[in-house]
């Protein structure tokens, strides 16, 4: 860092990445799954199609990070391109007709590194800033359980499958916050200083990763300077809406229209024991877009049937999030 650059930016591009990770993610650049949409689905099998059982999915979701006009954080490049990866266990438990219920757990979350820089970019100042999942929001996530419904458009291979699914949310009480009302929030004009008075919504936030602070927690990590340590709590809502095309009675796969976004209630991040105020901080989070194109997903049966890898290793007729995690080359 120049000497010119206040210390207090450091936490600043933490969180302001930790914005930015607030979706992304990425181990793997999920090539996988574009190559995969990029190919053709052929009926050849002639099959009756059978969905009902355990899948594994992976979703590669297409994200960018944008540098807040009265942000000093720029993201380098700007905006700067990542993939999320979410990764899901799903039970199609009930059909009737065309539709199909279904009941799912999210294994995992994985948000891609960013590379960050003050204004202007420098390429000899990149900082490589890590977002993940808090532990105790990492261990929480696969006890939570979704539900939704998919439309099949036929019985044979290629048919088109669409599915409908409520909002994954953490943080707050989607009871109370409606799917279409902003997040709760710190408010950036607020006079005050605590969430009580600044957090709209605040009687909707909940400690749900348990972690005794508000909302769910994402963990900020920076390289090659070990500088900050931070967390930012937040509220959380994705909603992956899947459209695509059964290829046959164990692989599924197509486009993703996602939503996902994040605002913060609250700032656990300081740098050598010096707290950050919040509104500082979210005036200089990156601004997360998603592009309406690009994301995909591939479901994977994991249950031994119809020739599918057989992921129940206690043969419980349950494939849980753990079991799937030690077998992740069937999504590749
Ligand atoms: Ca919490
Ligand atoms: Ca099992």
């Amino acid at each position: 860092m120049p000497p010119s650059i206040p210390r207090l930016a450091l936490p600043l591009i933490a969180l302001a990445a930790c914005a930015c990770s607030g979706g992304p993610g990425s181990r793997d650049a999920g090539t996988d799954g574009t190559d995969d949409a990029a190919e053709v689905c052929q009926p050849g099998s002639g099959e009756t199609l059978d969905l009902l059982g355990w899948w594994g999915t992976r979703a590669w979701v297409q994200v960018e990070m944008v540098t807040s006009p009265e942000g000093i954080v720029r993201m380098c490049p700007d905006p700067h391109p990542g993939i999320a990866l979410l990764t899901l266990v799903i039970n199609l438990h009930t059909q009737s007709g065309d539709r199909i219920d279904y009941e799912f757990v999210v294994c995992e979350i994985g948000m891609p590194t960013v590379t960050a820089s003050l204004a202007p970019c420098s390429e000899e100042e990149f900082l490589n800033v890590n977002l993940e999942l808090g532990p105790h929001l990492m261990a929480y996530i696969p006890s939570q359980e979704f539900h939704g419904h998919a439309e099949i458009g036929g019985t044979q291979p290629c048919s088109a499958y669409t599915s409908d699914t409520l909002d994954i949310t953490y943080g707050y009480d989607p009871s109370v916050v409606a799917s279409d009302e902003p997040l709760p929030g710190w408010d950036v004009e607020c006079g005050g200083s605590t969430p009580e008075a600044c957090v709209n919504d605040w009687g909707s936030v909940i400690d749900e990763d348990g972690d005794g602070h508000p909302g769910v927690s994402l963990q900020v990590t920076t390289d090659p300077v070990d500088t900050i340590q931070g967390q930012a709590y937040t509220t959380w809502r994705t909603n992956p809406h899947m459209h695509g095309q059964v290829w046959s009675s164990t692989l599924i796969q197509g486009d993703l229209s996602p939503t996902m976004e994040y605002d913060v209630v609250g700032s656990g991040a300081d740098l050598q024991g010096i707290p950050m105020d919040e509104a500082t901080v979210k005036r200089n989070i990156p601004r997360f877009l998603i592009p309406t194109t690009g994301s995909t997903y591939k479901m994977v049966r994991v249950d031994g049937e119809h020739g599918s890898q057989d992921l129940d290793a206690d043969g419980n007729s349950i494939v849980t999030c753990e079991e799937l995690m030690e077998h992740l080359e069937v999504l590749e």
